[in-house]
């Protein structure tokens, strides 16, 4: 009986095996992978018509007489791969904006050892790989044109080098290394491998955002290392932080995984497999973070420094002031511009309460008229667009300095925890120039968090007896409850008196 059972195991087993075999043996190999600019002597810089190279510095590419460079290594693409796809990356850094058609340029040949001369003609001859204007202080995303791809591909199992140069009257500089990997110029290459697998895969490092995803922004994993080889499949997987109980993800059998939202931190690995042996390796966990929604708001900010400026917003207990020219502790901040007080230690405001506003308008240099506007997210959603979230305008505009005063009314259908709030004044002489996002010319935005608590303190007033289950905390019970039957003697009475 025993034996028996185990060989019907068996077949069934093999059968499992044979038909997972035959199942991925349709499975597309084709691998995209990035590759990063390498570090190292003279594997990216910038270098000037007089033959002088700046190793390692991209960001003197300020004129036209330099241009830069960044080195990749492809040598774990297997020659004779095909490759049906390149995009290269890397991050613009700016104050002049420009419409100059720029350059990139594929050459051949090692920078270390190249005379300067040879280096900066080279940077702009050889193969037109894209040609198409930057956005100032912004990740550059650059698709290459079939004779890109056509020069990645003859070169795959050896190592390129881009040549970056800036149209006639473009000031834009590029970062390149030592600068953070993000900021590393980067080919994002899509291939099918030409060797095939023939025996366990190395699965490699798995990649992903280096920072807290918000809520509404998608994220994109990787694999670093990765064994390259027609024949691989992929399927990604996921667990609870920690658990190590991971299920497949439905649709994420290619080598990157692309999730469009983040609705909470998970671990994610990749089941690498040789579809031809069978054999099988798993990444290493990578745990993707979310950023809470209250850190995950749309920007706002003015484009100018001058004229308007909040200098002191009072709610409740909060009560903080500022000066122009000086920039908030929090993420983002730009003096007289934007000022994140999120960093601050959240205020707690009361669910039903009255609670007092006044922001004081000042400004760092003319006087005109303008318009403030606070806006609060009620409901959570990481958005201020819900209904009474707009909770004070100005009556009409005002010129120069002055306060704005009024109260606002926390509604009780208000969701306890932290939120978000955002004064924002603009030089504007009507509501509709006061926006929750976006930019504007001049005035300012300043963000804070607040708790909402619903253990209220509206027991200190005749509402109590709305309340009184939120009452019940022990170190206060007795006082509470003393309350209640106060108050409910006092609306008995009344309710006695009418009848
Ligand atoms: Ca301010
Ligand atoms: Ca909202």
């Amino acid at each position: 009986m025993t034996i028996s059972y185990k060989g019907n195991l068996r077949v069934k087993l093999l059968s499992l095996l044979l038909l997972f075999l035959g199942l991925n043996s349709t499975a597309i190999a084709q691998v995209t992978a990035t590759f990063y600019c390498s570090s190292g002597t003279y594997k990216t810089g910038s270098v000037n018509s007089a033959g002088t190279k700046n190793d390692g510095n991209m960001t003197t590419i300020n004129s036209s007489t330099n241009r830069g460079w960044a080195t990749f290594d492809l040598s774990s693409i297997p020659t004779g791969s095909t490759v049906s796809a390149v995009t290269l990356k890397f991050t613009t850094y700016s104050t002049t904006l420009s419409s100059a058609t720029n350059n990139v340029y594929g050459f051949l040949g090692d920078p270390v050892t190249m005379a300067g001369a040879s280096l900066y003609s080279s940077c702009g001859s050889g193969t037109s790989l894209n040609a198409s204007s930057w956005s100032a202080n912004a990740l550059q995303t650059k698709v290459l044109n079939a004779t890109g791809v056509a020069f990645v591909a003859a070169n795959v199992g050896g190592s390129i080098n881009i040549g970056f140069v800036r149209g006639s009257t473009n000031t834009y500089n590029i970062y390149g290394y030592p600068g953070a990997p993000a900021d590393q110029p980067q080919l994002v290459i899509t291939y099918v491998p030409s060797v095939a697998c023939s025996a366990t895969p190395t699965a490699g490092t798995t990649t992903g955002p280096t920072a807290a995803v918000c809520p509404s922004a998608g994220f994109t994993l990787g694999l670093s290392g990765a064994t390259a080889a027609s024949g691989i499949t992929y399927q990604w997987e996921s667990s609870v932080v920690g658990a190590g109980v991971w299920t497949p993800i439905a649709g994420a059998t290619a080598s990157t995984y692309v999730s469009s939202t983040a609705t909470a931190a998970a671990d994610y690995h990749c089941v690498v497999t040789c579809s031809n042996t069978g054999d099988a390796a798993v990444s290493t966990t990578f745990t993707v973070t979310i950023n809470p929604f209250y850190n995950c708001y749309c920007a706002s900010s003015a484009t100018s420094t001058a004229d308007e400026e909040i200098l002191n917003v009072t709610f409740g207990t909060l009560n903080n002031s500022s000066v122009c020219g000086v920039a908030a502790p929090g993420p983002g901040s730009t003096a007289s511009m934007y000022s994140n007080y999120s960093t601050l230690t959240p205020t707690t405001v009361f669910t039903g309460s009255a609670v007092p506003l006044s922001v004081q308008i000042g400004t760092c240099g003319g006087n005109y008229g303008n318009w403030t506007k606070v806006f609060i997210d009620y409901n959570q959603d990481g958005a201020f667009t819900s209904a009474g979230e707009e909770v004070y305008s100005s009556a009409t505009y005002t010129t120069g300095p002055h306060f704005e005063t009024g109260t606002v009314l926390i509604p009780t259908t208000a969701l306890i925890g932290v939120t978000r709030m955002r004064v924002v004044n603009v030089e504007t002489t009507v509501a509709s120039g006061v926006p929750a996002c976006g930019t504007y010319t001049w005035g300012e935005t300043e963000d804070y968090l607040f708790r909402y608590s619903g253990t209220t303190n509206l027991c200190r007033y005749t509402k109590c007896y709305n309340c009184i289950r939120s009452c019940f905390d022990l170190s206060k019970y007795k006082l509470h409850i003393k309350r209640f039957r106060f108050f409910s003697r006092v609306r008995n009475f009344l309710s006695m008196g009418k009848t």
